[in-house]
């Protein structure tokens, strides 16, 4: 083989490593879960209320505006927490209907008591 014919052999190559990988990343991207953004502030979590599917697997993704804040409903398996400035998140697969009202268990405050949110799954 001469010099030309094996820089050729090897571009050819190297485009179809890229190709592969390229198919490979849009194939993950399309299995992974939909996302639902949350915020964290005392005292509430915008929003207040989400609605889930059954049997679909959702990552929430919750921000923290201030200080830390816990995030927890055991039935939906969420125990977790999320500091100060910082984004945490949960994945779960809820499979059972209903509402669930899910708390902040990180003392952040006079009013921690009252910080919580609704998780519908329907
Ligand atoms: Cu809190």
């Amino acid at each position: 083989m001469n010099g030309l014919k094996w820089y050729r052999a090897m571009g050819v190559g190297l485009i179809m490593v890229l190709a592969m990988a390229g198919a490979l990343r849009k194939v993950h991207a399309a299995g992974e879960p939909r996302v639902v953004e949350l915020t964290a502030k005392r005292f509430a979590f915008t929003p207040d209320k989400i609605t889930l599917k059954k049997g679909e697997t959702v990552t929430l993704r919750l921000h923290s505006e201030d200080v830390t804040h816990g995030f927890f409903m055991r039935k939906l398996k969420i125990d977790t927490e999320v500091e100060a400035g910082k984004t945490t998140d949960v994945t779960i697969t809820p499979e059972t209907a209903g509402s669930y009202t899910t708390i902040c268990d990180h003392f952040c405050g006079a009013n921690h008591g009252n910080m919580k949110m609704t998780i519908v799954v329907e």
